[in-house]
């Protein structure tokens, strides 16, 4: 540890001394600029990337794209110039479309309700991060390694303005998307592997409560056997919404709820915010106060804002000695048998605050390498600091879990800390439709994890909006049914039964398709490559795919098609629409198997923990030649053994002679002796589904399935009668929801 800081402060002093402008490669595929006047000081350590970029050698003459440095107003500018006709990607979390051609982009982490506020240009998460592809199928990637608040504007120009000092920029050249994806997972780091539980349905509600009504919901997901994984309490457990308290009367003995929840393979996630209720006796806020641990404002006092508590105080998260605080009182209250825990207004928002948030000229107090600076500076990091030391504090009551937290804000390279969902989105067909481009780019921006609310969460969904939904947004990589306060209840079995039906065939399919998920979140942990894939994936030199943002992929090998997104751009290739039931309802997506690919699958359970993920279905397309292939990753699904070799890949493949399609499993890497397998096939040729009958053992045989269509006919496909551009729009969701709430004499809560 000693000779790390002493490592980064020579480094640090080599930087300093940067004088004209210099570039040098850090890694074969990446180069870093350095403007003539970099204020190192001001800019590092950077919390983007694993460790100090540290020279390679020289940048080749031929590397095309290099940043401009100017200022402008006081301002720092980069400004690259790439090809006139690039697609460009990424850019975070954003509203808009997923080709970012033509955008600005605000980084500046905000609460941002509905994403109506600036037109949506900020939203929860920075990410100064564009992602180039060239008509070629080339591509390349851009970082400002900055922190401070700024913008972007992505056209041949691509223009990063910070209010900051000058600032470096890196650049990464790849043969296609993905090997530029890979290259960012290697500089900035991975997601940690989840919890298998993670990867479940989540059911959550602002809020359900009293701990009798989590039962309920509990209950009632069992009984209707809808397939759950954990159950959410937001802010009113708490006990004047103070963190890490529950409200005695409503949320007595939040141990014994646990252990209710447990006993029915249900996890419980809890909600803790940053701001700390200023309030003598208060033992966090005593804790806080007498160690000074508060973020100042720019008088020195202990900077105050209203929250939800009321007037708070906020832990200043650069500074170490806080974090660790928080760390010990996260592990006491994970220790009440909490599970996961959700960090939500780490933006921070402060709700009279300056544009939401805390006055720029607030202070930090940093530490380690981290110097003292203002807020301006750590804004965007506000976040990430705070899901460090959540982390830390799980892995200090739970060494033997994986800790799951999910985090409203957060900034490029946090995805090593935590997952996300996109703040507040709206019940409306257009957020529906939006939340595909956004867990995209942000997908695209190096955080694998994320989703929207499923059904959204301010206004009141409708019936045929929430089945649409659940059939459209069942793959993302984070699947939750959350809702706002005011609005009616959003559980799918309220809506009559068939609604109640598509809702529960779409989280059956999840379920079902959970041993692959796992493949992909393993790889995600390992490599960096999205979950959720645009469908340009599917083939980079096919630039028809490029703005197609209704159609995604799941991993490498299925197409997600909705039932909604009529004549959408697909890859050629014999694609095949796998048949998941007996009867289609209309509304389940269409999810089509690539040509040459096997995905396993196992039974449906009502939760990870019951899935029996050694009897498996493995669903082959076999190509022209009758080949097939495919992996499967498998482990306890929690803890940290896989770490030292408790874990089994297998490989998959398939072959065909005389007419006879041959699936085999082949563990190529993993010391888990994992118990037999029951499998069988599943051969997917024009639209139908065709099984064998399960066997025991590593090997079977099935007669091939002759077929017809040599792609997919979308003329042919049974679309839905819906037409979201004529469904209200968000604004207009907005309206009658405020009616409403006035007519009852209700306040807007968000
Ligand atoms: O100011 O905790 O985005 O998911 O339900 C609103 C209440 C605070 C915002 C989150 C939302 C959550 C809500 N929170």
């Amino acid at each position: 540890m000693k000779y790390k800081i002493l490592f980064s402060a020579c480094l640090l002093s080599v930087c300093l001394g940067v004088k004209a402008q210099q570039a040098y490669m850090i890694d074969q595929k990446a180069a870093v600029f350095y403007p003539a006047d970099y204020d190192a000081a001001a800019h590092l350590p950077s919390p983007i990337f694993l460790q100090e970029l540290v020279p390679q050698g020289q940048v080749p003459e031929n590397w095309k794209i290099r940043p401009v440095y100017s200022t402008e107003n006081g301002k720092s500018v980069a400004t690259l110039t790439v090809g006139a006709d690039d697609d460009l990607y990424g850019t975070g979390e954003v509203t808009g479309e997923l080709r970012r051609n033509g955008k600005e982009v605000i980084f500046w982490n905000k609460d941002n309700y509905g994403y109506f506020a600036n037109e949506g240009k900020n939203l929860y998460q920075s990410h100064p991060w564009v992602l180039g592809l060239r008509k070629d199928g080339t591509a390349y990637g851009i970082i400002a390694d900055n922190t401070w608040k700024g913008s972007c504007t992505t056209n041949q120009q691509i223009k990063f303005t910070f209010e900051s000092p000058a600032f470096r920029v890196i650049v990464i050249e790849g043969k296609d998307s993905k090997e530029v994806l890979k290259e960012l997972g290697k500089l900035s780091g991975t997601m940690e592997l989840p919890p298998l539980w993670a990867l479940g349905f989540q059911q959550c509600r602002y809020s359900y409560f009293p701990d009798t009504r989590v039962k309920e919901i509990i209950d009632s997901l069992r009984i209707e056997r809808f397939p759950c994984d954990a159950v959410w309490m937001d802010i009113d457990y708490m006990d004047q919404f103070k963190v890490f308290t529950f409200d005695p009367k409503t949320f007595p003995n939040p141990k014994e709820l646990q252990d209710y929840a447990h006993a029915k393979n249900m996890k419980c996630v809890y909600m803790i915010d940053p701001g700390v209720k200023v309030e003598d006796g208060y033992f966090v806020y005593d804790q806080g106060n007498a160690a000074n641990y508060f973020v100042k404002d720019a008088k020195g006092d202990n900077f105050q804002g209203r929250v939800w508590p009321g007037q708070c105080n906020f832990p200043d998260y650069t500074r170490p000695e806080v974090r660790t605080w928080w760390s010990g009182l996260t592990r006491d209250y994970m220790l009440k048998g909490v599970d996961g825990l959700w960090n939500d207004m780490n933006d921070p928002s402060v709700f009279e605050g300056v544009d939401g948030t805390m006055s720029v000229d607030a202070w930090h107090m940093g530490g380690e390498s981290y110097p003292q600076a203002s807020h301006l500076r750590y804004h965007n990091l506000y976040g990430t600091f705070m899901i460090q030391a959540s982390r830390q504090g799980m892995l200090w009551a739970k060494p033997n879990n994986r800790p799951f937290v999910l985090s409203r804000s957060n900034f490029l390279g946090g995805q090593r800390y935590g997952a996300t969902w996109n703040g507040d989105n709206m019940s409306s067909w257009e957020h529906l439709l939006l939340s595909i481009p956004m867990t995209l780019n942000l997908s695209l921006s190096g955080q694998p994890f994320n989703g929207p609310d499923m059904g959204g969460f301010g206004a009141d969904t409708d019936p045929e909006l929430l089945a649409h939904w659940y059939a459209t947004g069942i793959y993302f990589p984070f699947a939750r049914n959350h809702n706002a306060k005011g609005c009616i209840d959003q559980e799918p079995w309220l809506f009559g039964k068939k609604v109640e039906d598509v809702c529960r065939t779409a989280v059956e399919r999840r379920y079902k398709l959970m041993p692959y998920i796992y493949t992909l979140f393993h790889e995600a942990s390992i490599n960096g490559m999205p979950i959720m894939r645009p469908i340009f994936m599917a083939d980079e030199k096919d630039t028809n795919l490029r703005s197609e943002q209704r159609v995604y992929m799941l991993g490498n090998d299925l197409m997600i098609i909705p039932r909604w997104a009529k004549n959408p751009a697909i890859p050629t290739g014999d694609w095949d629409i796998i048949q998941f039931e007996e009867k289609d309802d209309l509304y389940q997506a269409f999810v089509a198997l690539r040509p040459g690919a096997i995905v396993p699958l196992t039974e449906v359970a009502q939760s990870t923990s019951e899935l029996d993920m050694n009897t498996l279905t493995l669903l082959v397309n076999p190509d022209e030649n009758g080949q097939a292939s495919g992996t499967l990753y498998q482990d306890a699904g929690d803890g940290f053994e896989y770490k030292t070799g408790s874990y089994a890949i297998y490989e998959i493949k398939a072959s065909t002679e005389d007419g006879m399609v041959k699936v085999s499993l082949n563990q190529t890497e993993g010391k888990l002796q994992a118990p037999q397998k029951r499998i069988r096939i599943g051969i997917v040729a024009d639209g139908k589904t065709t099984y064998s009958e399960y066997k025991d053992g590593m090997e079977i045989s099935l007669k091939n399935v002759k077929e017809k269509e040599k792609s997919i006919n979308t003329a042919k496909l049974k679309w839905s009668a819906i037409d979201p551009a004529k469904e209200p729009s968000t604004q207009e969701k907005l309206r009658i929801q405020m009616e409403k709430m006035q007519k009852s004499g209700q306040a807007m809560e968000w």
